[in-house]
C-alpha cells in the first residue's frame, strides 16, 4: 500500500443569498409596506483534524469542495436559509499550505482542531431593511456577497511514535522486521531502504508505530547519500532508536556522525529522547561486545543496549525502553496510543 502524503484541493465558500423585494398584500389593507427578507449567509469551508484517519487518499479522488450558497430572502419578512458548511476531515499531523506550497496556514497536531479557512458571503438585504421615516416603500434590495475561493495543499508527515536512525547497513530494517509484521527489504549493502517503512509494534497490551527510514551518512544534511529528507518522517516521534553496527571501526565516531546529522537537520531532532543500541551482537564474542558497550557508554554518558535484530536476542528490553519514553511524552500515560494504526506495513509514496 502506498502512503499518500500530498494533495492539492480547490475550495469555495457559499455566496450569500440575495435579499427580497416584496410588499405586503392583504385584503382591505392599503399600502401594506415592504416585507422582503434578507438573503441567507453562504456556507463556510472548515477543515478539521480527525483521529481515525491515516492518509489523504480521499483527496486524490475528490479535489473540489464547495459550500452551499445562501437562499433567497422571501416575502413576509422571511430570511433565506444559510448555506450548509463543508467540513473536510484530515488526519492529525496534516499541514495546510497555501497554493505556493510553502506558506503554512495551519498545522494540525491534535484531534478536533479546526479552522474556518473560508467564510461564506453574507446575505443581501431585503427591502424591509431599507424602510425609513422618509422612505416607507423602498424598492431596493441588495445581492448577497460572493463566497471566496482558494487552492491549498494538504501535506501529511507520517506520525510514528518512534523512529530508527543510523548509518546504512546498521540493521534498522532488520530490527523493524524483528518486532513488527512489517516486511521491509533487507540486504547486505548500503541504501537498501529507499522509502520509510512503518510497523506496528506490540508489547503486551501496548502498541506503537515504529518508522524505519533510509540510512544517514556524514554530510546527509548537504544531500550526501540519500540526504536528510526522510528525517521529516521522524520529526513527530516521541523517541529515536539509534542503531549502531557493533563491527564499526569506531562505534563512538559512528555515533557522533549520526548525532552531527541530527543536529544539522534541526527541528528539535537532536533534543529528542534517544535510545542507543549496538546491533549485531551475535557477530562478536560476549567480552568483546561488552567492551564496545562500555566504550560507547563512557562516550555518551547514557545507557547502551546490546541487541541482535537478526536473531531477535534482547529486542524486548529496547521495546520496553521505547514504551517508557512514549508514555512519558504522552499527556496521559497508558492512554490510547498516539497512533494505534490499523495498518501493519506501509511504504511512503
Ligand atoms: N549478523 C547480523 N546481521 C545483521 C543483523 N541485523 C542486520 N544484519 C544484516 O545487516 C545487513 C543490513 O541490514 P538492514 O536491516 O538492511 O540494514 P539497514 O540499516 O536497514 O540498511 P539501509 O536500509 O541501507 O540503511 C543485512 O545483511 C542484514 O542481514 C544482526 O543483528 N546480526
Ligand atoms: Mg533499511
Amino acid at each position: 500500500m502506498k502512503f499518500l502524503d500530498l494533495a492539492k484541493i480547490y475550495l469555495k465558500s457559499g455566496n450569500g443569498g440575495p435579499g427580497c423585494l416584496s410588499f405586503r398584500h392583504e385584503k382591505y389593507l392599503e399600502f401594506g409596506g415592504p416585507d422582503g427578507g434578507n438573503g441567507g449567509k453562504g456556507g463556510d469551508v472548515i477543515i478539521e483534524a480527525a483521529d481515525n484517519l491515516n492518509t489523504l487518499i480521499d483527496y486524490r479522488f475528490t479535489q473540489h469542495f464547495s459550500a452551499k450558497n445562501g437562499e433567497h430572502g422571501m416575502g413576509k419578512l422571511r430570511s433565506g436559509q444559510h448555506g450548509n458548511d463543508v467540513i473536510l476531515r484530515v488526519p492529525v499531523g496534516t499541514e495546510i499550505l497555501a497554493e505556493d506550497e510553502e506558506t503554512v496556514i495551519a498545522d494540525f497536531k491534535t484531534e478536533g482542531e479546526r479552522i474556518t479557512i473560508l467564510k461564506g458571503g453574507d446575505g443581501g438585504f431585503g427591502n424591509a431593511h431599507f424602510k425609513s421615516a422618509t422612505n416607507q416603500a423602498p424598492r431596493k434590495s441588495t445581492k448577497g456577497w460572493p463566497g471566496q475561493e482558494m487552492t491549498i495543499w494538504l501535506r501529511l508527515k507520517l506520525i510514528a511514535d518512534a523512529g530508527l536512525v543510523g548509518l546504512p547497513n546498521a540493521g534498522k530494517s532488520t530490527f523493524l522486521s524483528a518486532c513488527s509484521a512489517a516486511k521491509p527489504k533487507i540486504a547486505d549493502y548500503p541504501f537498501t531502504t529507499l522509502h520509510p517503512n512503518l510497523g506496528v509494534v506490540k508489547i503486551d497490551d501496548f502498541s506503537f508505530v515504529l518508522a524505519d527510514i533510509p540510512g544517514l551518512i556524514e554530510g546527509a544534511h548537504e544531500g550526501r547519500g540519500l540526504g536528510d529528507q526522510f528525517l521529516a518522517h521522524v520529526e513527530r516521534c516521541a523517541v529515536l532508536l539509534h542503531l549502531i553496527d557493533i563491527n564499526a571501526d569506531d562505534v563512538c565516531d559512528t555515533y557522533d556522525i549520526i548525532r552531527g546529522e541530527l543536529s544539522a537537520y534541526g527541528n528539535g531532532l537532536d533534543e529528542k529522547p534517544e535510545i542507543i543500541a549496538l546491533n549485531k551482537s551475535d557477530t562478536l564474542p560476549a567480552e568483546e561486545a561488552a567492551e564496545k558497550v562500555a566504550a560507547l557508554r563512557d562516550h555518551t554518558g547514557k545507557d547502551v543496549y546490546l541487541v541482535s535484530g537478526a536473531t531477535g536476542k534482547d529486542v524486548r528490553p529496547i521495546l520496553f525502553a521505547i514504551k517508557g519514553e512514549i508514555n512519558a511524552a504522552r499527556v496521559t500515560p497508558n492512554d490510547t496510543p498516539v497512533s494505534d494504526a490499523p495498518w501493519d506495513d506501509i511504504e511512503t509514496a
